[in-house]
C-alpha cells in the first residue's frame, strides 16, 4: 500500500478539505503495515472503500426568526459506512460545519464505533446554524425544520443521529418530536434522548467520564493513578463537563476551562457548586467563560490564550478540533504533563501528536478516548429495543467496561517491541481490521 500515492488520489477528489484529508492522512499511516501483511485487503479494494462515504446528503433549511425575518441553514448528514450496524453519530450545530468538518467525523465515527465493541456503523451530520444568541423558539423553529428534511434519510435500523457541539438533551427533544410526528413512529431513532421518553441514564456524562475512564487505564500502565493530580480541560460544554466531574471524583485537580474567548485559571480547582455554575453558563448559550471569573475570586481568566501553558500533570482537550498544535504540546511537555486523553474529535494537530509520541507521553486519541458517548448511545439503543431502562450503576459498569476493552484493543494493536504503546496506531488498527473483515464477508457493496 501507498500512502502517498492514494492521498494524492484523495486530495483530488476532495480538493481543500483540510480535516478530512488530516484524518484521513493518520488513519492511512497507521493501517499501512497491517495492510501490507494482508493483501487481500488491497485486492478487495478495502481502502478506497472505507475512505469515500457511501453518501453525502445536503438540504436546505429555512426557517423564520422571532421577528418574523426568514434565514436559509445548510443542512447535512454524511452516511459513511454501515457494515458493522447501522450509520451512527452525532448532528453538530455551529457556523463552522462544512463538508471536510463533517466527513473529518463521519471518517474517524467508523473507527470509534467499530471499538466500542458495538454494532454500529458511521456517520455524521448538522447544520452551519448558530445557536448562540437565539431563543428557546428559534431553536425549536430551527430544529423542527432540519428534521423535515433529516426525518427521510433516518430509522433506528438505518441511521441513528445523536448530539454533538451544539446538539444536547434540548436540540434531541424538539427533533424528536418532529421525527415522531412524520414518521407516525416511536422509537429510539436518536440517542441523547431525555429520561422520560427513552433516553439513557449516564448519557449526558458518559463521553467526559469514558475519557477519565480510558485515561486511568493509560496511567494503570505507568501505576499512575488521578489522586492528586493537576488537570487542565478546555471547552466547557458537555465533554468537558463529564470529564471534570469525573476527575474530581478520582482525586484530581481540574485547574482550566476555556471558550473561544480565552480560559480560566482557578488554582483552588474546579468543582462542586462551581461545576454547577458552568452549567447554568453553558445553558445561557454564552460562549463566552470571562463570568466564572467574577464569580469565584480564586479564578483568573486569561484572555486569548489557551489552558496548555499552565503546569499540569494531565491534559484532556474537550472542546474542538486542532485546538492543541505543536508549540502548546512542547509547552505541556516542557512542564511534566504525562498523559493526555483526546475527549474531542481531533483536538491534537499532526505535530502535537507526533510530539507526544516522540516523547513518551500517554496519548489517547478521540477515536478511542472519547468513544464512552458513543458506546452509551449505543447502549441507549439496545434498552430502546428492549423496551426497558437500566440503572446508572448499569450503565456505568458497562461503559467501564467497554473504555478498558477499547484500551486493551489498543495496547495489542500498538504496543512495539520496546513495550511503549502507540495508541493511535493501536485504535486505528484495532477500529479497521473489524470493518475491514466485515466488509470482506459482505462482498463488493
Ligand atoms: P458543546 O457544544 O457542549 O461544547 C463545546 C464547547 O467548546 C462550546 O462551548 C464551544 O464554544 C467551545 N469551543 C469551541 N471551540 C473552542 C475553542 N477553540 N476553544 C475553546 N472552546 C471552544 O460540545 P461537546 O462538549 O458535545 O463537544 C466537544 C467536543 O467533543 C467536540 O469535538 C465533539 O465532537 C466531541 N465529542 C462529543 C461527544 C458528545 O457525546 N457530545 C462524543 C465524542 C466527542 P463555541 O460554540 O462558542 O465555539
Ligand atoms: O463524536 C461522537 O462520538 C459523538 N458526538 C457522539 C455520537 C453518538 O452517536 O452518540
Amino acid at each position: 500500500m501507498n500512502v502517498e500515492k492514494i492521498m494524492q488520489e484523495v486530495e483530488r477528489k476532495n480538493p481543500g478539505e483540510v480535516e478530512y484529508l488530516q484524518a484521513v492522512r493518520e488513519v492511512l499511516e497507521s493501517i499501512e503495515e497491517v495492510v501490507n501483511e494482508n493483501p487481500h485487503f488491497e485486492t478487495a479494494g478495502i481502502i478506497e472503500r472505507i475512505i469515500d462515504p457511501d453518501r453525502v446528503l445536503t438540504f436546505k433549511v429555512p426557517w423564520v426568526d422571532d421577528k418574523g425575518k426568514v434565514h436559509v441553514n445548510r443542512g447535512f448528514r454524511v452516511q459513511f459506512n454501515n457494515a458493522i450496524g447501522p450509520y451512527k453519530g452525532g448532528l453538530r450545530f455551529h457556523p463552522s460545519v462544512n463538508l471536510s468538518i463533517l466527513k473529518f467525523l463521519g471518517f474517524e465515527q467508523i473507527f470509534k464505533n467499530s471499538l466500542t465493541t458495538l454494532p454500529m456503523g458511521g456517520g455524521k451530520g448538522g447544520s452551519d446554524f448558530d445557536p448562540k444568541g437565539k431563543s428557546d423558539n428559534e431553536i425549536m423553529r430551527f430544529c423542527q425544520a432540519f428534521m423535515l428534511e433529516l426525518w427521510k434519510l433516518i430509522g433506528p435500523s438505518t441511521d441513528v443521529p445523536a448530539g454533538d457541539i451544539g446538539v444536547g438533551g434540548r436540540e434531541i427533544g424538539y427533533m424528536y418530536g418532529m421525527y415522531k410526528k412524520l414518521a407516525s413512529e416511536n422509537t429510539g431513532v436518536l440517542t441523547g434522548k431525555g429520561i422520560n421518553w427513552g433516553g439513557s441514564l449516564i448519557r449526558p456524562e458518559a463521553t467526559g467520564f469514558g475519557n477519565v475512564y480510558f485515561a486511568k487505564e493509560m496511567l494503570k500502565t505507568k501505576n499512575k493513578d488521578f489522586n492528586g493530580k493537576l488537570v487542565a480541560v478546555s471547552g466547557f460544554g458537555n465533554v468537558a463537563w463529564g470529564a471534570i466531574t469525573k476527575a474530581t471524583e478520582l482525586g484530581a485537580k481540574v485547574v482550566t476551562i476555556s471558550g473561544p474567548d480565552g480560559y480560566i485559571y482557578d488554582p483552588e480547582g474546579i468543582s462542586g457548586a462551581k461545576i454547577d455554575y458552568l452549567l447554568e453558563l453553558r445553558a445561557s448559550n454564552q460562549d463566552i467563560v470571562k463570568p466564572y471569573s467574577y464569580e469565584f475570586p480564586s479564578a483568573q481568566f486569561i484572555p486569548g490564550k489557551k489552558p496548555w501553558e499552565v503546569k499540569v500533570d494531565i491534559a484532556l482537550p474537550c472542546a474542538t478540533q486542532n485546538e492543541l498544535d505543536k508549540n502548546d504540546a512542547q509547552m505541556l511537555i516542557k512542564n511534566g504533563c504525562v498523559c493526555v486523553s483526546e475527549g474531542a474529535n481531533m483536538p491534537c494537530t499532526p505535530e502535537a501528536v507526533e510530539l507526544f509520541l516522540e516523547n513518551k507521553v500517554l496519548f489517547g486519541p478521540g477515536k478511542a478516548a472519547n468513544a464512552g458517548g458513543v458506546a452509551t448511545s449505543g447502549l441507549e439503543m439496545t434498552q430502546n429495543s428492549m423496551k426497558l431502562s437500566w440503572t446508572r450503576e448499569e450503565v456505568d459498569e458497562k461503559l467501564h467496561h467497554i473504555m478498558c476493552s477499547i484500551h486493551e484493543a489498543c495496547v495489542k494493536h500498538g504496543k512495539d517491541d520496546d513495550g511503549f504503546v502507540n495508541y493511535v496506531k493501536g485504535a486505528n488498527v484495532a477500529g479497521f481490521l473489524k470493518v475491514a473483515n466485515a466488509m470482506l464477508d459482505q462482498g463488493i457493496v
